[in-house]
């Protein structure tokens, strides 16, 4: 198949909300710098669901959508060193060049190369898509369009991964798990004997829970408008619970009350603008640190008194957990080898690629984390 288009099986979205399309899409070779991945498996994250619904400005339709796979090098395009055919990988949305200004000022895990055509669901080297159906091109997606039998990305992207880890499970590696881990160990840096508030159960949540346990914290509270959450939490390190829903008071008051003044770190993992403000206000005076790690619409804003900051509060942000990715994606699968990080417990649901609009009907309900579509 090297040099050949490929047709294969992938999910279209052709317009906001309507239903993906299982299609025959026609994957053209990768060029120079591009890598050509038979993805076997991918996971569904709230952050394709976000896209899909119209509310990203960066959505481009019709697209295929997905981020979070992992899967085998078909073929690699000319200048690409690092992987060859038959090498297990991760796709990474967050690339890593080691070159750029990014890269090279050794203070976040953005890079620079490809962020922008990956924003407009092209190609770097001719501003294309490898994707069409008919002849008719199908917009990429975050650098990365997973959810396809085969995909094209740049070859910053590609995190070459130990070939005996499970694809099935460490496809999660991708994105949610790394960035609630990295929330804590990179982003906040939280210390042993903090308190810490996680806003939002979901997968992102329940990773930060576990980051913050391994970090050694000693509070770890979970804030969920869905209760039925707290007994899976307990299993990822969250030992208090608090459901908004059951308070009078804004949630922020009863948080600084339950631990004297405020916790040491808070993280919104959920993309709720007014829940990032309880957030940052729910921390303490003269060092509380709140990460935003949630996803919010186009249009919205955050807001809060400036005498929050003043008085020592201070908000911040993090994108795929601060992790470096091609350096950290396989460090990561080394740990979950060596049984020192979760994953599997995050799945609670398999499924195939033709059943992926059930799977996001399964995503807006509770009982659903991560679901695994098999390709
Ligand atoms: P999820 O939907 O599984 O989890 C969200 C949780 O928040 C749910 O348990 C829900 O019950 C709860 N919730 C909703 N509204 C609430 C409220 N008002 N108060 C308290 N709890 C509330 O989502 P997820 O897959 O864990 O992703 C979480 C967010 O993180 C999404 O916005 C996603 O786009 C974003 N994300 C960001 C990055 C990044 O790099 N920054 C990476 C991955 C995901
Ligand atoms: N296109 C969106 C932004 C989405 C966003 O913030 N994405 C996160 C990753 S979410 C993964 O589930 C991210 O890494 N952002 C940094 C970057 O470079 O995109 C919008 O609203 O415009
Ligand atoms: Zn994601």
């Amino acid at each position: 198949t090297q040099g050949q288009v490929i047709t294969c099986k992938a999910a279209v979205a052709y317009e906001a909300n309507k239903p993906l399309v299982i299609e025959d899409v026609q994957v053209a070779p990768p060029q120079a710098g591009e890598v050509r991945i038979k993805i076997l498996f991918t996971a569904l994250c709230h952050t394709d669901a976000y896209t899909w619904s119209g509310k990203d400005p960066e959505g481009l339709f019709p697209c295929i959508l997905g981020h979070e796979a992992a899967g085998i090098v078909e073929s690699v395009g000319e200048g690409v060193t690092e992987v060859q055919p038959g090498d297990h990988v991760i796709p990474c949305y967050q690339a890593e060049c080691r070159e750029c200004k990014f890269c090279k000022s050794g203070k976040t895990n953005l890079c620079g190369k490809v962020r922008s055509a990956t924003g407009v669901g092209v190609m770097m080297n001719d501003r294309k898509s490898r994707f069409s159906v008919n002849g008719k091109p199908i917009y990429h997606f975050m650098g990365t369009s997973t959810f396809s039998q085969y995909t094209v990305v740049h070859d910053v992207s590609v995190a070459k991964i130990d070939p005996l880890a499970p694809l099935d499970k460490v496809c999660l590696l991708g994105c949610g798990v790394p960035t609630g881990l990295g929330a804590v160990w990179n982003t906040a840096k939280v210390e042993p004997g903090s308190n810490v508030a996680i806003f939002g159960l979901g997968t992102v949540g329940l990773a930060v829970a576990e980051g913050a346990k391994t970090a050694g914290a000693t509070r770890i509270i979970g804030i969920d408008i869905d209760s039925k959450k707290y007994e899976t939490a307990k299993k990822f390190g969250v030992n208090e619970f608090v459901n908004p829903k059951d308070h009078q008071k804004p949630i922020q008051e009863v948080i600084v009350d339950l631990t004297d003044g405020g916790v040491d770190y808070s993280f919104e993992c959920i993309g709720n603008v007014s829940v990032m403000r309880a957030a940052l206000e729910c921390c303490h005076k003269g060092w509380g640190t709140s990460v935003i790690v949630g996803v919010a619409a186009s249009g919205q804003e955050i807001s809060t008194r400036p005498f929050q900051l003043v008085t020592g509060r201070v908000w911040k942000g993090t994108a795929f957990g601060g992790f470096k990715s091609r350096t950290q994606v396989p460090w990561l699968v080394e740990k979950y080898m060596n049984k020192e990080i979760k994953v599997d417990e995050y799945i609670t649901h398999n499924m195939t690629l033709g059943e992926i609009n059930k799977a996001f009907d399964l995503l807006h309900e509770g009982t659903c984390l991560r679901c695994v579509l098999s390709t």
